[in-house]
């Protein structure tokens, strides 16, 4: 049996992205690829997730739901052979210019396009009115003395002054984080929550809660899906990924739940390398990943 697709007449999620102005939701790519920790080819991300979208139907068989939000498309941000550092101000602006609708969906690129996208969100009323949420399974506070990459945005926004009680981290990988790194988090009063706790009480239940305290400190809330955060069984295009993770179900769940949370004004996807790709599940993983965060701001 092969797959419907626009040829068989059906309405895609390809078909709600497009050049609309008025729309609540934009979608950026951030094909950020410079000073990844393993190198590989995160820049591909945004064209695999756009190409993906036409096998991605709008009707959501269990709840009866037919997605019908329109996404601006505001392309990519020009970024090929730029460092972390040199993509700080292009793609805050980028994501400040569409920072006045409900929702920006920034798509990596690395994890380094993080710290730039939290920033968008503090052009209006500062970086203490920002709550950040990462969904990662692992912490990103490595040392910035060595210059900035993907595996330290959250240290590099914690020297830019952000308060660490503003930031949610979720889904951390035992054997793929240090003692130092969590001694950091839990020092600058980052709320930590691990792997083996969201498998016990529910992915979406943590960020559920952690969605809620992060609402009562903060005006707005930037959430980081870095994608290693999924089990490397279910999702292996991604170079951090690590069996153990957390399931492809409860993923799905916790975006829902985030796209669904009016005070999150943009969100992002990060170390998806579509050249590790085995069988579409990157692109189909990500792609329904984009569903579930318009289902979610269809629900606000
Ligand atoms: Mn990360």
């Amino acid at each position: 049996m092969s797959e419907p697709s626009e040829a068989l007449g059906w309405r895609s999620v390809g078909d709600l992205v497009g050049h609309h102005p008025d729309a609540r939701v934009a979608l950026i790519g951030a094909p950020l690829n410079e000073r990844s920790l393993t190198p590989g080819r995160c820049d591909l991300g945004p064209k695999a997730l756009r190409g993906v979208l036409p096998r991605l139907s709008t009707y959501d068989v269990e709840t009866g739901l037919e997605l019908d939000i329109k996404v601006h498309d505001a392309g990519d941000v020009a970024l090929k052979a730029v460092s972390p550092f040199d993509a700080f101000e292009p793609v805050r602006d980028a994501v400040a210019a569409q920072a006045h609708r409900d929702l920006t969906i920034l798509v990596g690129g690395n994890n380094a396009i993080t710290r730039p996208g939290v920033h968008a969100l503090g052009l209006a009323k500062g970086l203490s009115s920002v709550g950040v949420l990462t969904l990662d399974a692992h912490f990103d506070l490595r040392d910035t003395d060595q210059g900035l990459t993907n595996g330290n945005p959250i240290q590099a926004l914690l020297d830019d002054g952000l308060d660490g009680h503003r930031i949610s981290q979720v889904g951390l990988a035992p054997f793929a984080n240090t003692r130092r790194a969590h001694e950091k988090a839990e020092g600058s009063g980052i709320s930590v929550r691990t792997a083996r706790e969201c498998r016990q009480r529910g992915l979406a239940n943590v960020v559920v809660e952690e969605l809620e305290r992060l609402s009562s400190l903060c005006e707005v809330i930037y959430v980081d899906f870095d994608i290693d955060v999924i089990d490397r069984s279910q999702w292996p295009a991604s170079p951090g990924a690590r069996p153990g993770g957390v399931s492809v179900h409860d993923f799905f769940d916790a975006a829902r739940a985030i796209g669904a949370c009016s005070k999150v004004r943009a969100v992002d996807l990060t170390e998806y390398d579509p050249s590790l790709e085995v069988g579409d599940l990157g692109s189909l993983t990500a792609g329904r990943w984009f569903c579930e965060i318009l289902a979610g701001v269809a629900a606000r």
